[in-house]
């Protein structure tokens, strides 16, 4: 659980395990340390970690800012997957944003819950747009699932920890490598690779690399010649085919 100061990450806590298991108030700074708790919810495992909230950038001075970040870029690499809780009263800062890039940097699996979805003010069209903002402020980052949570009204708390798990899932999922060529070979070959002055480019095979995240190696002629808008298009038809939901 990281995010802001304040914005309810040790609400949620509490509440997925049913009890006043750590320290919640409306002052901002509750939580100092990471506060580990183990779940069990439909036969699977999970330790919550829940973490001090980032310092909000105008009101701490530069070092005070620098160590809030480091304390949550330290409590997301023991994590699996991030949830990236964001007030839904206060919308999403560019603080926000660049925390979210730095988890995804780190390859951890991401979720995002825009909470305190109660206190907004709202139509059938308010979460849509919401949603769709926020898309466009995540650019490239689009591929991260968002969800709208309230923690005092109980509203979608089991919905993301399921949404958590999937991306969990997605993460350790190896697509098979006869799957892979069947699919891309023929997007490949229909769209291939811009020709850098005068060398063409033949992607002949692809498989997914054994690693922690999901890794897909293709293999060809002039590798650096590949520019980074055709790896965005290959990666998009892989997300297209195959999901992987939530993960970088
Ligand atoms: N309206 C509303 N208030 C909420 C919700 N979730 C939490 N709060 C309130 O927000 C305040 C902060 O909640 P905390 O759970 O302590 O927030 P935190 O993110 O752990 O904060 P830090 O430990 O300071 O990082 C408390 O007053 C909560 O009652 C929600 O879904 N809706
Ligand atoms: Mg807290």
């Amino acid at each position: 659980m990281i995010g802001k100061e304040n914005v309810g990450k040790s609400s949620f806590v509490n509440t997925l395990l049913g009890k006043e298991r750590v320290i919640v108030t409306p002052i901002p700074g509750t939580t100092r340390d990471p506060i580990d708790s183990p779940l069990k919810y439909r036969q699977r495992d999970y330790l919550l970690i829940d973490t001090a909230g980032l310092k909000r950038r105008a009101k701490v001075q530069e070092n005070i800012l620098f160590y809030s970040q480091l304390r949550t870029m330290r409590s997301l690499q023991r994590a699996d997957v991030a949830l990236y809780f964001i007030d839904a009263i206060e919308g999403p800062t560019r603080q926000d944003l660049r925390v979210i890039g730095e988890a995804a940097q780190a390859k951890r699996g991401l979720v995002i819950a825009i909470n305190k979805w109660d206190a907004v003010e709202k139509d059938h069209k308010t979460a849509l747009t919401w949603e769709r903002d926020l898309r466009e402020k995540l650019g490239e980052m689009s591929w991260i699932p968002i969800i709208f949570t309230s923690v005092h009204q109980k509203q979608r708390l089991f919905k993301l920890l399921d949404l958590a798990t999937n991306v969990y899932d997605e993460y350790h999922k190896t697509v098979r490598t006869r799957d892979l060529n069947k699919v891309l070979l023929p997007i490949i070959k229909e769209t291939s690779a811009p020709a850098v002055g005068g060398k063409e480019i033949k992607i002949n095979y692809i498989t997914q690399l054994k690693s922690a995240a999901p890794v897909f190696g293709f293999f060809c002629n002039h590798p650096d010649l590949i520019p980074a808008n055709y790896r965005r298009f290959l990666e998009k038809q892989i997300r297209q085919h195959w999901g992987f939901e939530g993960c970088r």
